[in-house]
């Protein structure tokens, strides 16, 4: 466990979106890069709305206890590399300002899938997107990509150079996308800003993985006892953590991620695919099936062994969907991964993972189904898990009960499934939902997502993964 850092480096990172996540992954890593190197990389963090990690973290300096969740036991450690946090929302101007400073030279993000404010199944600016329509209209914004714009626009206005644009969520080509959609939010204010961060500004693509699931009450009171430093906000996560890096910044300014144990490299694609389709498709897939048929957690639902017989048959659809970066086997890392989610340490909930869908299928799960349709391969465990995710979005569980969704198409799915009565009728109705399903993708999955959710309708998740032998 490295030592806290022996000096109080200056800020030169904003992340916005401060999520239990970022602080549970990039941070540490950030941490660990100065302890090794030096520099003035501390983070103000930003969340975009609520004020609930700034205020719990104010009474500590910033600090806060990351825990990892070993099967073997929890070890924690305190990390020190936030400088402050801001609220956009109370004070947007702070933030501007800070995102303008010129020691500034990263601003990160982790804002979530539905945070960029694009359309999931093409990849574009959302323009009719109500904050983004706020955003054009008004000098101080209130979406993620509007806060990009707005200080890069002060940045050349005062004749400096943009920072460097580091996404950290699960998107695919994540950075390439982001820069699309800042370019196009661009042109439309100004022009001459987009061809001048489209000339100077950089969006290096990254892949990040470490599963953190959501901080519980009782893991407040358990991290208290356990270090003797009560802790109003302790992130939870297990020991994995993978952190794969475009080296592409402006002005090479950047930590030392490399001392930090992060992968540098000159095209993160392959990384990224094999992370989104592997991992976070069958979380997914887990999350919707799992939820059906009962489980609370993912670790509950591979403890079931036709859960994890259905994860296995997942991965074997999906690998050969997948181009293996160099050196890495496939199944190998599939075998790594149900050890991850076997993780009795770690109680991440299927209801957690299930949030925001719309946003999630396309590249966790429909990625892979289109290209192994187009080449003529059946994939009837990942059509399960579209149908799943329809029957989940309905709104009412196997036993009747109303489900919690979350997701900001919720009314609309809703209202496609309440569209109709029979699995069919709403197969149909969903899959006509263009943001999620592309025309073509949605030809080719009628007949086989309608196949599996007439069977999951008619036995529910566990006896339809049974009884369709996946
Ligand atoms: C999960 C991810 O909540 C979700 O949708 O699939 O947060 C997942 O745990 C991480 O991507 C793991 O790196």
């Amino acid at each position: 466990m490295p030592a806290d850092l022996s000096y109080r480096p200056k800020t030169g990172i904003v992340h916005l979106g401060l999520g239990a996540f970022f602080r549970a992954f990039g941070c540490v890593f950030i941490e660990d890069a100065m302890a090794a190197s030096g520099g003035d990389w501390g983070i103000m963090g930003v969340s975009l709305r609520s004020p609930d990690t700034r205020d719990a973290l104010r009474g500590q300096e910033w600090g806060y206890t990351s825990v990892t969740l070993a099967p073997e036991g929890e070890q924690t450690r305190w990390i020190t590399v936030l400088n402050d946090v801001l609220v956009a929302r109370e004070d947007p101007e702070a933030v501007l300002a800070a995102m303008a400073k010129p020691e500034v030279r990263i601003v990160t993000l982790t804002v979530t899938e539905k945070g960029y404010c694009h359309n999931p199944a093409t990849g574009a600016l959302n323009v009719d997107h109500p904050d983004i329509q706020h955003d054009l209209t008004h000098d101080v914004p209130v979406s993620a990509i509007g806060f990009l714009v707005r200080a890069l626009q002060r940045r050349r206005a005062a004749g400096m150079a943009p920072f460097t644009v580091l996404t950290c969520d699960n998107l695919p080509e994540n950075g390439r996308l982001v820069r699309g959609l800042v370019l196009d939010f661009g042109r439309r204010l100004d022009p001459a800003l987009a061809d001048w961060i489209k000339a100077e500004g950089k969006f290096p693509c990254t892949m990040v993985d470490r599963i953190t699931p959501a901080t519980t009450e009782a893991d407040i009171a358990r991290v208290a006892e356990l270090t003797g430093r009560p802790d109003a906000a302790p992130v939870m996560h297990e020991p994995f953590a993978q952190w794969v890096i475009e080296d592409d910044f402006v002005g090479d300014a950047r930590p030392d991620f490399a001392a930090a144990g992060v992968e540098m490299v000159r095209d993160v694609t392959a990384h990224e695919h094999m992370k989104l389709r592997m991992l976070n498709g069958t979380h997914s897939a887990l999350a919707y099936t799992g939820y059906l048929a009962g489980h609370e957690t993912i670790a509950d639902t591979v403890g079931d062994p036709v859960f994890a017989a259905y994860v296995r048959r997942l991965w074997s659809e999906i690998i050969p969907a997948v181009q293996a970066p160099e050196g890495v086997s496939l199944t190998e890392y599939a075998e790594a991964l149900f050890d991850r989610y076997a993780n009795p340490g770690i109680r991440h909930r299927t209801w957690q993972i299930a949030m925001d869908g719309s946003q999630k299928l396309p590249q966790r799960i429909l990625g892979s189904l289109a290209a192994n349709l187009s080449a003529g391969r059946d994939c009837p465990a990942l059509c399960l898990a579209v149908a799943a995710w329809m029957r989940y979005v309905g709104g009412m569980d196997e036993q009747g009960q109303e489900i919690d969704v979350r997701d900001p198409l919720a009314a609309r799915l809703r209202d496609a499934s309440e569209s109709a009565d029979t699995p069919e009728g709403k197969v149909a109705a969903l899959l006509g939902m263009r943001e999620v399903f592309p025309e073509e993708l949605a030809e080719q999955l009628a007949q086989p997502v309608t196949a599996a959710a007439i069977h999951l309708w008619a036995k529910g998740a566990r006896v339809a993964i049974q009884e369709g032998a996946l």
